[in-house]
């Protein structure tokens, strides 16, 4: 099992990969604002786990098993935003919102979750019989 540092690094991989085709230690470095040093011995342990394999001069690629969790993991990441918007949390709290509860939810929570929000996507009236509770509760408080 990842653990949730290793999650946030095989996510960053996986989306840098998507983006531009290779992930290097420094563009790993800055997207998780951590020291380069870090980067290089987390990459080691994910490498001797299997994740990834370091290439010399390509960077790093994702082996089937990485690409995998990647690919969950960005899911999730996504989804959870997602649950946060349509629930009307403010735009600028989202991203630091779900970087600080996506490793602690059990995948069935998130595949619950994935029913709700397409419990609201399919019926927009769903949605906005929620905004008229927010109305109700903000003239409250
Ligand atoms: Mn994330």
């Amino acid at each position: 099992m990842a653990t949730p540092s290793m999650e946030d690094y095989i996510e960053q991989i996986y989306i840098l990969i998507e983006q531009k085709g290779y992930a290097r230690v420094s563009d790993i470095a800055e997207s998780l604002s951590v020291h380069p040093s870090s980067v290089t011995k987390m990459v080691q342990k994910l490498d001797k786990d299997e994740y990834l394999v370091y290439e010399k001069y390509r960077g790093f690629t994702l082996t089937p098993k990485g690409k995998k969790i990647g690919k969950r993991l960005v899911y999730r990441h996504d989804l959870l935003e997602e649950l946060l918007r349509t629930i009307g949390v403010m735009e600028e709290n989202i991203y630091n919102d779900v970087e600080g509860i996506e490793h602690h939810l059990s995948w069935n929570a998130i595949d619950r979750i994935g029913d709700l929000v397409q419990f609201f996507e399919e019926d927009e009236s769903r949605v906005l019989a929620l905004r008229e509770i927010q109305k109700k509760n903000e003239v409250q408080e």
